[in-house]
């Protein structure tokens, strides 16, 4: 037999690579501090972090109690972006809010 349909290459099992490549993906934390207003924080988590009011309550008072919280976890770029439009927000406020970002 000539053409053998039981052995035909499209039809044998491909094993998934072994170690896939996922990209590297970062935190975004914010941070607490004494000054800025609890209402900004939320605005700022509504705002850039698609948060309903009562998930930016929630994540803001996170920050308030323990000094920290994992706002969103992003891509390198999608990350950078968020910090800076945290930061840029606050400047322009004149608040301390600071935001930072960290590979998970
Ligand atoms: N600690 C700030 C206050 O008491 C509120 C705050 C929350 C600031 C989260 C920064 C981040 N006004």
């Amino acid at each position: 037999m000539t053409d053998n349909d039981t052995d035909r290459e499209s039809d044998l099992a491909v094993k998934p690579r072994e170690k896939t490549q996922r990209p590297p993906m970062y935190k975004v934390l914010m941070l607490n501090d004494d000054f800025t207003p609890m209402e900004f924080v939320v605005h700022v988590l509504e705002r850039l972090f698609g948060m309903t009011h009562a998930q930016a309550i929630e994540i803001m008072l996170t920050v308030h109690k323990r000094g920290l919280a994992v706002v969103g976890v992003f891509s390198h770029e999608v990350a950078e972006t968020k910090v800076a439009q945290v930061m840029e927000l606050a400047r322009r406020q004149q608040h301390p809010l600071q935001c930072t970002m960290e590979k998970e």
